[in-house]
C-alpha cells in the first residue's frame, strides 16, 4: 500500500495582506506531477484544507480542480478530514454523494467511525479519519461525560475505533491535533483557549501509520518509544516568517504486509522563499548578496541607525515582495545619541531629523523658517481651539 500524506492546505491565506492563492496552485501543480508518477493508492490531507470557516472562491476553485484532476484524472483517491480552520459542516456537504466518486471527506465528527477500506495485494488497510472537533462536540457526540479537554476527547475517539475494531488489519489514523512535545510556530492558531490542548503521543498506539495535521513543522514523535509512527508532513507553504528555516515537503507513505511503513520525504519548490534578510539601506540596496531571488517574500531587519524615509518605498524598488519591516530593538528604543521626544523642543528634533536625513546641520536661516513656520501653526491651532 503506498499512500501520500499532506496536511495544512490552507488555501485562501493570506500573507501579510497578500493572497496565496497562486502560490498555492504552484506547488498543487507539483502534486498532481508527483501523483501521476508515483501512483499512490491515496492522498490524504490531514486538515486545514482551508485556511477558514468560509474560504474565498479562487481558494474554493483552486481545491475544486486539484481535487477533480487527483480523483477524476488520474482516479487516485483521496482522503480528506477538517482541520480546526476549517468549517466542520461546510467541508462535510456532499460527502456521500463524493464518497461515491472516491473523494472521502470527513468534516463533522461521526457518531461510528468506519473506517475506508483499500486493499492491496496483501489484503485490507483500515484508514480511520478523525476531524478536529471542540471537545464539548466530542462530549455530545460520543455521549460521554469523561470528556473535558482534547487528551480525554482524543482518548474517546481512538477507544472506540479499538474496541469496535478489533481485528488484525494493518491500520492508518488521520488526524488533526497538537500532540505533546510537538513543535509549534506563528502561523498555526492554538486549539484551545488557556490550555495547550495537547494530547499524550501514547494516546496513538495500535496504528502503524498516524497522519497528522496541525503543526506546520514537518515532525516525528514517539508513541510509547515507537519512532516509526506518528507523523506530521508539516504545511504546504511557509505561513509566517518564523517557519523560514523549515523545508516544507509531504511523504510518500510505502506500507508493507505486516503493517510497517517507510517513507519518503519529497519537496515541493515554492514559486517564492520566505526569508528574513538584515542590513542596512545601503546594503540592501546593492541586491541580494548570497544569491537568492528579489522576488523571494521578505521581512527586513533594517540596521540603519537613524530615521529612513520611505524605506518601504525604496526597497520594494529593488525586492517588489517586502512584505515586513523591522529594526533591532536597540536601533527602535533608546540609543544614547537619540533626543528623548518627550523632553526636546520642537526645533531641536527637527534639528537632530534633518542631520540624520540629510546628513548636514540645519543653517540659521532654515532654523529660523522652520520655528516661524511651527509658531504660525501654534497660533493658528489656539485660534481655532477658542
Ligand atoms: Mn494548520
Amino acid at each position: 500500500m503506498r499512500f501520500i500524506h499532506t496536511a495544512d492546505w490552507h488555501l485562501g491565506r493570506l500573507f501579510h495582506g497578500l493572497h496565496l492563492t497562486d502560490d498555492q496552485a504552484f506547488v498543487l501543480e507539483q502534486l498532481i506531477d508527483l501523483v501521476r508518477d508515483a501512483k499512490p493508492d491515496a492522498v490524504i490531507v490531514a486538515g486545514d484544507i482551508y485556511d477558514r470557516a468560509v474560504p474565498p472562491p479562487e481558494a474554493v476553485d483552486l481545491l475544486d480542480q486539484v481535487l477533480s484532476r487527483l480523483v477524476i484524472d488520474l482516479e487516485v483517491p483521496v482522503i480528506l478530514i477538517a482541520g480546526n480552520h476549517d468549517s466542520p459542516g461546510r467541508l462535510n456537504f456532499g460527502a456521500r454523494l463524493l464518497a461515491g466518486r472516491r473523494l472521502y471527506v470527513t468534516g463533522n465528527l461521526p457518531e461510528a467511525c468506519k473506517p475506508l477500506v483499500l486493499n492491496d495485494a496483501h489484503g485490507p488497510v483500515h484508514f480511520y479519519s478523525v476531524p478536529f472537533a471542540e471537545p464539548a462536540m466530542v462530549r455530545a457526540c460520543l455521549k460521554s461525560d469523561a470528556v473535558t479537554d482534547p487528551q480525554t476527547a482524543m482518548v474517546a475517539i481512538l477507544d472506540r475505533i479499538r474496541s469496535a475494531h478489533t481485528t488484525g488489519e494493518r491500520r492508518v489514523l488521520i488526524a488533526h491535533a497538537f500532540v505533546a512535545g510537538g513543535d509549534g510556530c506563528e502561523s498555526e492558531r492554538p486549539l484551545s483557549v488557556g490550555g495547550a490542548g495537547t494530547i499524550d503521543a501514547a494516546c496513538f498506539h495500535g496504528f502503524h501509520y498516524v497522519a497528522l495535521g496541525h503543526l506546520h513543522r514537518p515532525q516525528s514523535l514517539a508513541v510509547n518509544g515507537d519512532e516509526k509512527t506518528l507523523h506530521y508532513s508539516g504545511s504546504l507553504l511557509k505561513y509566517s516568517f518564523d517557519e523560514c528555516d523549515q523545508h516544507k515537503h509531504i511523504y510518500i507513505v510505502d506500507m508493507d504486509a505486516a503493517g510497517v511503513c517507510t517513507r519518503e520525504a519529497v519537496w515541493l519548490k515554492p514559486r517564492r522563499d520566505v526569508r528574513r534578510i538584515a542590513g542596512t539601506m545601503a546594503e540592501l540596496l546593492q541586491g541580494p548578496t548570497d544569491g537568492f531571488s528579489k522576488e523571494d517574500y521578505l521581512e527586513v531587519m533594517l540596521m540603519d541607525e537613524g530615521p529612513v524615509l520611505d524605506a518601504m518605498g525604496s526597497l520594494r524598488e529593488v525586492y517588489p515582495h517586502v512584505l515586513h519591516l523591522r529594526r533591532p530593538e536597540v536601533v527602535a528604543g533608546t540609543t544614547s545619541d537619540r533626543p528623548n521626544v518627550r523632553t526636546t523642543g520642537d526645533a531641536d528634533l527637527f534639528k537632530s531629523f534633518f542631520k540624520h536625513v540629510t546628513g548636514n546641520d540645519l543653517t540659521p536661516d532654515q532654523e529660523t523658517a522652520f520655528v516661524a513656520t511651527v509658531d504660525a501653526m501654534h497660533t493658528a491651532e489656539r485660534e481655532a481651539a477658542l
